[in-house]
């Protein structure tokens, strides 16, 4: 399937780097929402759900992660461990996140605002939704 991530721009000098990105020219939609996951154990699995609408860009900003994207067809397995690019996640891809380093932070950005109504938290559910 299709893995697209989107890469950000950054500064470095002598004391550090700076990354930044902008709503609507780095990231592909309105930031509606940020959420920041972190203090997994590192045998969770996240996730475990698709949504209708919502779009994310997932930043592993510390440590690392594995994220499962499966769009009903396919499914890829990558690995997030980069502060300068995010993952895209497109509405109706089923996600799984798991392999959380003990100093993992995955921050997201939302397309929209929480609304349970938009998870589809069932596969046999997703596979119906994108026949
Ligand atoms: C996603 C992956 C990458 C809220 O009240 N507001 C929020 O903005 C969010 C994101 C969650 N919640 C509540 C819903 C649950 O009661 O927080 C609780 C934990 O959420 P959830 O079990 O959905 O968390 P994850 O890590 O499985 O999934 C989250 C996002 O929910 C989801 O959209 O794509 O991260």
């Amino acid at each position: 399937m299709n893995i697209t991530y989107v890469p950000f721009h950054k500064k470095r000098n002598d004391t550090g780097n700076l990354v930044f990105l902008e709503e609507n020219k780095d990231i592909p939609f309105p930031i509606r929402r940020i959420y920041y996951i972190y203090g997994v154990a590192g045998n969770s699995i996240r996730g475990c759900h698709a949504h209708k609408r919502l779009q994310q860009v997932l930043i592993s900003i510390h440590g690392s992660c594995k994220i499962l994207l499966d769009d009903g067809k396919e499914r890829e397995i990558v690995e997030l461990n980069s502060q300068e690019k995010g993952l895209l996640v497109k509405n109706t891809v089923w996600r799984e996140m798991y392999d959380f380093s003990s100093d993992a932070v995955l921050l997201v950005l939302a397309s929209d605002y929480y609304d349970e109504a938009d998870y589809i938290r069932s596969y046999d559910e997703f596979l119906n939704y994108i026949k």
